[in-house]
């Protein structure tokens, strides 16, 4: 058998910088569910890109943020966990700000971990003045000796093939951990599940979605058709965030369901009768058995 290589890359930074986006694209499919809220990401997600003799395993993390609820410190173990025993780390900041005391903070873990890094500047679709960037740039290697930056678009997959080629020299030689076509340790049942809550964080705002869970409670393929039939519990904080969820005649959950249908179908390949059920556990991001039960512990 021909050698083979694998690396194990980790993917940080501060939330909403587009390191799911990045995942995403790298994959060229939907493994992470992506929003323009901060913290979306909830878990450790591993996404597993096979090319050749190369063999690329990525962790895809929380943002790091300073947490408030024993759901955040969950997923800023989870970002700790992530950085263990990967062979790179990928600093996904957004060119167009500054850097924060949260890439701080990072770049001092790659420092005390030993951990080579290579800073990814996303967003380059947004930026004005590339000057800006430049002086970025400096001052970001000042702080850290980042093995390569590279300025990609996430979202339209610009300079994401050299994060590749800047990888690979961090590749170890050895038989590769999972089959050419392994793509994610999600169950199907949590990218179900992700995929609808994905719909709610897009339409509903300010602290709502940051309280939501969604659990799949029933995946099942109908025996002699192409069905798939799938009930979900979406648990939300309070009564009245129960009512803003469901809205006027139940508008906005047909809207997020029809939404999250859509998307299922075309991600499964098949036709998906959806059913969604709302239901309150107060102060559920507090509570370690629900947060367990939720799938959602480090
Ligand atoms: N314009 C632009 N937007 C992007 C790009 N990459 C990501 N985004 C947007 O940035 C927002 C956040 O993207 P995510 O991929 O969810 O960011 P994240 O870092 O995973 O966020 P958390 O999971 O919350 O930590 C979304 O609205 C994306 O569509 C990009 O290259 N250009
Ligand atoms: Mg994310």
């Amino acid at each position: 058998m021909d050698q083979q290589y694998s690396a194990f890359v980790a993917i940080v930074g501060r939330p909403n910088a587009g390191k799911s986006s990045l995942l995403n694209t790298m994959l060229g499919q939907k493994v992470a569910i992506v929003s323009d809220k901060p913290q979306t990401t909830r878990t450790r997600i591993m996404g597993v890109l096979t090319d050749g003799a190369y063999q690329f395993v990525f962790i895809d993390t929380p943002g790091f943020h300073k947490p408030r609820t024993a759901l955040g410190e969950n997923m800023i173990k989870a970002v700790g966990n992530g950085m263990d025993d990967v062979d790179v780390c990928l600093l996904v900041a957004d060119c167009t700000r500054e850097i924060s005391p949260i890439e701080e903070e990072l770049m001092a873990r790659f420092r005390q971990k030993k951990l080579p890094a290579i800073l990814v500047l996303n967003k380059i679709d947004l930026l004005e003045r590339k000057e800006d960037m430049m002086g970025r740039i400096a001052r970001y290697c000042e702080r850290f000796d980042f093995a390569a930056v590279v300025p990609v678009c996430a979202k339209n997959g610009d300079g994401v093939e050299a994060v590749k080629q800047e990888i690979m020299p961090f590749a170890a030689e050895g038989v590769h951990m999972f089959d050419a076509d392994t793509l994610t340790d999600q169950p199907e049942r949590v990218l179900a599940a992700e995929r609808i809550r994905e719909k709610l964080l897009r339409l509903l705002d300010r602290e709502i979605p940051h309280g939501i869970a969604v659990v799949t409670e029933r995946f099942s393929q109908r025996p002699d058709s192409d069905v798939l039939d799938i009930d979900a519990t979406i648990f939300c904080e309070k009564a009245s965030h129960k009512g803003i969820i469901i809205g006027k005649g139940g508008a906005t959950l047909k809207r997020a369901a029809s939404m999250a249908r859509a998307d299922l179908e075309a991600f499964f390949g098949c036709r998906v009768n959806l059913q969604c059920w709302v239901k309150v556990k107060e102060d559920w991001r507090n509570r370690e058995g629900l947060i367990h039960t939720f799938g959602l512990d480090a």
